[in-house]
């Protein structure tokens, strides 16, 4: 599908107005820092840097009071928006688009930008502790982080400030992998709409190599289609990534969450991918060095890296 398999497209988002903690603002920089970007061109590929990372920060509105239970509507809607177009442009460009937030509620944007170039085709694969598939009803906590999916998926009418997403993810081409923190209102939402799941309990009956097979077998049965896969580090345990916003116990380990960018790397069907809420500032410095190493490897083994 790529015109350009052998660039990466890196779009950096310090955002954090998906939810309440500063600093998973901080996370691109410190990905960067620790050598992500040097990391990937040593692979073997080339880098095209989305430009004004900066803008993130300073596009904040000087007022954003609730909208229902949403917090900071409108700025999570024009840093979605921005991101949607810079992930676009990335891959109208046949890149490999590689987003690195930022929190989760980016995921609406990246979702919007790919699918605007591959369609409906588009598989999804969401690796993470959270469902993220709150609607603005259904949200308890007006964290927008745990909303992305629903607006995407068109489960709810977006309605302003979010109403330039239309649905553009098919609901049987999402599937997620690590789930186990999820509210009753969106099991409900998942049961409702037959949406594909395999929790903590499933890695733990199939094992993550079954599981990903089966994920894939959902999504994408002969392996055809152009995947996105956007990958929450609070996915793994929290003493493999404790520098997140949310960390939930009993997650995957190393290896799982490693085993999953490996096997997507397999296919060679990854256009687009997300990595998000690294939160430097939660945690000791060993903590933080150990989250922003592993989100690091996971997007190197998402590109490759351990494909002999
Ligand atoms: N379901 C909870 C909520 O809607 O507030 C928790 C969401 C956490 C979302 C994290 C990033 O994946
Ligand atoms: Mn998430
Ligand atoms: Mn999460
Ligand atoms: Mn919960």
């Amino acid at each position: 599908f790529l015109k350009n398999p052998k660039t990466v497209g890196i779009t950096c988002v310090p955002f954090s107005g998906g939810q309440p903690k500063g600093g998973v603002d901080d996370g691109p920089v410190e990905m960067m820092r620790f050598g992500v970007l040097d990391q990937i061109q040593d692979m073997g590929y080339n880098i095209e840097l989305s430009d004004g990372m900066d803008k993130y920060q300073t596009m904040k509105p000087a007022d954003d009071p609730p909208i229902g239970k949403m917090k900071n509507p409108r700025y999570v809607s024009m840093a979605a928006r921005r991101v949607a177009e810079q992930v676009r442009a990335q891959c109208e460009k046949g890149n490999i688009a590689v987003t690195l937030g930022g929190d989760h509620s980016i995921g609406m944007g990246t979702l919007v930008g790919s699918s605007s170039v591959y369609g409906d085709d588009l598989c999804v694969i969401w690796v993470d502790a959270h469902a993220d598939i709150n609607t603005p009803d259904t949200t308890e906590s007006g964290n927008l982080h745990g909303c992305p999916l629903s607006f995407v998926l068109g489960i709810c009418d977006a309605e302003s400030p979010f109403d330039w997403i239309k649905p553009c993810i098919r609901k049987d081409r999402l599937v997620y992998i690590g789930l186990r923190d999820v509210d009753a209102t969106e099991k409900a939402i998942l049961r409702k709409h037959n949406i594909k799941a395999f929790s903590m309990h499933d890695v733990d009956r199939h094992g993550i190599g079954k599981v990903v097979e089966m994920a894939l077998d959902h999504v994408n049965k002969d392996r055809t289609l152009p995947v996105h896969m956007s990958f929450d580090v609070d996915a793994l345990d929290p003493s493999v990534a404790p520098a997140t916003g949310t960390p939930v116990r009993g997650g995957l380990t190393f290896r799982e969450g490693h085993y999953i960018c490996e096997a997507v790397a397999e296919t060679g069907c990854l256009v687009s991918l997300d990595l998000v809420e690294v939160n430097p500032a939660l945690g000791d410095p060993e903590s933080l060095r150990q989250t922003v190493a592993v989100g690091c490897s996971l997007v190197r083994c998402s590109l490759g890296e351990s494909l002999l």
